[in-house]
């Protein structure tokens, strides 16, 4: 890493040589209050149902409290802070910070972290998005190690997914982490995964920094976000030192931030590295403990197999170590060896001999080895709570692809049940929030995720490895009340931001669906709305494509899973439209998409292979049509001029996994290739349950 100092000492107790504290960079929401006159905007709250008035009251006075409070601990001594730690063998490492960058999606983690490491030195940045798939959707999908070096000190960043499906990802990330940057974007301000991570994040009870990002953006607001973020902060019932958070504004885009506030930018980032620097607390470490580090995360290579990365708690580790292995205290303690040992330096690993408590390393060595695994010492094996994940919520079955045109592909290398149970198990190991277990039939798995995203993303990288099975569509998953016997369902906060013009269209469908409205409130752009709502998570799916649809792709919806409420048992109809499907195998002819076009519309084309109980359109009406799509023009002898000759036919609708996902009924099976992906009725379908 470039310009990285030699890693100073530990620093012990009442060592004298620590610097007296240096003058303060950053500013806390407290002080930005205390500088606006305005109160925070009681307009602002409505999307988390707080009433500001019952914040804002004590506000001002606690947040003056807050204020001297944290004077007072900025003038004590440094040495003196070192010393109030728990026990005298208890010491802070100066040289390293570890900070988890948390966000909903798309408020700019990624962008922030890449202009970060090219601040810090980076050459050729080479983006943390560096999944093919990541790259493809712009999303993260996976969290990521990174770490720079700044001031001779050594900050690992942990970069983590904002979708809410992969929100497993951001709960065992974080133990990695002593503090979190909170990214927020300036104009949407704060969304359902930021609800979501911030829970988390106070939970654990993690430092937690406010970074008010984008603020280049035209539409941005800063103020309006720092106050809802602190009413976030307040409806989740965080604690007076958590509501002081520090505050930082920046553009992870432009590589600019501050301290000072949005039209006071700096001409680099240095305002948010010397505020992660000042209050990310430093890794504390017992010099007492014997090794302990919770693997809490997997990578695999081919030629070193399995690579556990983590955070050294306390001991050391070096290559060639022999070292214990337990999943809890019940756990059987399995022996290994570190082969290879690696820490990171901007995205990549880089080779080390040895890592000392406090810093995050990954090493190979071990083949055994899962996620909430502690490595131990063998003679004093004190194995840590391995990590909580919360349930998953949704379900689908994959089986065997039992179609007709099943493994008809020279890419189709995996088709058996036995190879689709082995990629699962694989998945699972590396995903605590996906499960598996037998499904309905001897050749199919009901495999239950957060959500039909990361089911999808799932199934998009099966494909690509050469995997042919079929899917079912997904259903929410049930749980009983252990007090009362009732049955529960998931319910997710969704929020959508749509032009005033199709605020009317998004409250029919929610209201269709049974979503009751928790909020309204004005949008980051001109003319728009983030309306509230919380919903049966079952009655979510597909809905993104229908806003999609019925706004010509304005609306924009995040969801988030809320709780667990009870279910009604009523029937939510998933589609008002039916299927159309064809009675016949063959070709798919011209004549007959034209004939039946008035009908409806089309997934497939002329010359398209197709089978019988294959759904070939969308029906205009609510039931389903069965058609023979493969019939010819009866041929004849007498010569017309034929409308059909000069009627060009509309494409084909394309259709995506997601898609698909969203759109499929009950009734109806997914069929997954390399290649094409078909809808089937599950009925005609041989051997399918
Ligand atoms: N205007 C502006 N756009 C930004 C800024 N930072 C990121 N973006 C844009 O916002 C989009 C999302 O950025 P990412 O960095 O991928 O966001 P993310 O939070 O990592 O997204 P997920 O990992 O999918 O949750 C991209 O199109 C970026 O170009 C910024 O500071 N200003
Ligand atoms: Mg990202």
């Amino acid at each position: 890493m470039s310009g990285l100092s030699q890693p100073m000492a530990f620093l012990a107790p009442g060592v004298s040589e620590v610097a007296p504290a240096a003058p303060s960079v950053s500013r806390t929401y407290a002080q930005f209050s205390e500088r606006r006159s305005a109160p925070a905007d009681s307009a602002s709250n409505t999307a988390w149902a707080v009433s500001t008035s019952a914040i804002a009251a004590g506000a001002v006075a606690a947040l003056r409290r807050q204020s001297t409070r944290r004077a007072q601990r900025q003038r004590l001594p440094a040495p003196l802070r070192v010393a109030t730690l728990e026990k005298p063998d208890v010491v802070e490492r100066e040289d390293i910070r570890n900070i988890a960058i948390i966000a909903h999606v798309d408020h700019g983690k990624t962008t922030l972290t890449n202009a970060l490491m090219k601040q810090c030195g980076m050459e050729k940045v080479k983006s943390m998005d560096s999944d093919q798939l990541e790259q493809e959707r712009g999303i993260t999908i996976l969290a990521k190690n990174a770490a720079v070096n700044y001031k001779g000190i050594k900050i690992n960043i942990v970069d983590t997914p904002g979708h809410a499906d992969f929100g497993g990802e951001v709960e065992r990330i974080l133990n990695m982490a002593d503090g979190c940057l909170l990214l927020v974007d300036a104009a949407e301000g704060p969304m359902p995964q930021t609800k979501f991570v911030l829970r988390q994040a106070l939970k654990l009870g993690k430092r937690i920094i406010v970074c008010i990002n984008k603020v280049d953006k035209p539409a941005s607001r800063p103020d309006w976000v720092l106050d809802t973020t602190f009413d976030l902060f307040g409806c989740l019932g965080a604690d007076d030192e958590a509501c002081d958070f520090p505050v930082v504004y920046a553009s992870g885009f432009r590589g600019v931030a501050s301290v000072d506030g949005p039209d006071d930018l700096k001409e680099d980032l240095t305002p948010l590295l010397d505020t992660i620097l000042e209050e990310t607390p430093k890794p504390k470490v017992d010099n007492d403990a014997p090794l302990q580090m919770l693997v809490s995360n997997l990578d695999y290579d081919d030629y070193v197999g399995r690579i556990c990365i983590g955070r050294l708690v306390s001991g050391e580790l070096t290559v060639g170590q022999e070292i214990g292995i337990m999943y809890g205290e019940d756990g059987e303690l399995r022996k290994g060896s570190v082969t290879k040992l690696w820490h990171f330096e901007n995205n990549d690993r880089v080779k080390i001999d040895k890592v000392k408590a406090g810093d995050i390393c990954a090493f190979a060595g071990l083949t055994e080895v899962t996620i909430g695994d502690t490595v131990v010492d063998l003679n004093d094996a004190r194995p840590l709570p391995p990590i909580q994940v919360e349930e998953p919520t949704v379900a689908m079955e994959f089986s065997v692809n039992k179609s007709p045109f099943a493994a008809q592909l020279k890419e189709s290398t995996k088709v058996t049940a036995v190879q689709i149970k082995a990629r699962l198990e694989k998945e699972c190991l590396t995903n605590l929030a996906l499960r598996f277990e037998p499904g309905s039939t001897s050749e199919s798995f009901k495999v239950k995720g957060r959500g039909t995203l990361q089911l999808g993303i799932l199934m998009e990288n099966m494909r690509r490895e050469g995997f042919e099975f079929m899917v079912s569509a997904p259903e929410v998953l049930l749980r009983e009340d252990p007090e009362t016997g009732k049955k529960l369902e998931p319910y997710e906060d969704v929020a959508v931001d749509v032009p005033t013009e199709y605020q009317g269209v998004i409250m029919e469908e929610m209201q269709k669906k049974g979503g009751v409205m928790k909020g309204m409130e004005t949008g980051a752009v001109e003319n728009s709305l983030i309306l509230s709502f919380e919903i049966p998570t079952r009655c979510t799916i597909g809905m993104p494509g229908k806003f999609m649809q019925r706004t010509s792709g304005t609306a924009v919806m995040a969801s988030q899973f809320s709780h667990w409420g009870e279910f009604d048992g009523t029937t939510i109809k998933l589609r008002d439209k039916g299927s159309i499907t064809t009675g016949a195998t063959g070709k798919a002819t011209f004549y007959s998409i034209l004939n039946f076009q008035q009908r409806g519309k089309f997934f497939v084309e002329p010359a398209e292979e197709v089978y019988a109980g294959q759904v070939i359109g969308l029906h205009n009406k609510d039931t389903d049509l069965a058609v023979n799509i493969t019939k010819e023009k009866a041929v004849s002898n007498v010569r017309a001029a034929s409308s059909s000759f000069t009627v060009a036919l509309p494409p084909k609708i394309q259709m995506s996994i997601d898609d698909w996902l969203g759109h499929m009924d009950t009734d109806e099976v997914l069929e997954v290739t390399p290649g094409p992906l078909r809808l089937a009725k599950k009925k005609e379908i041989k051997g399918l349950k």
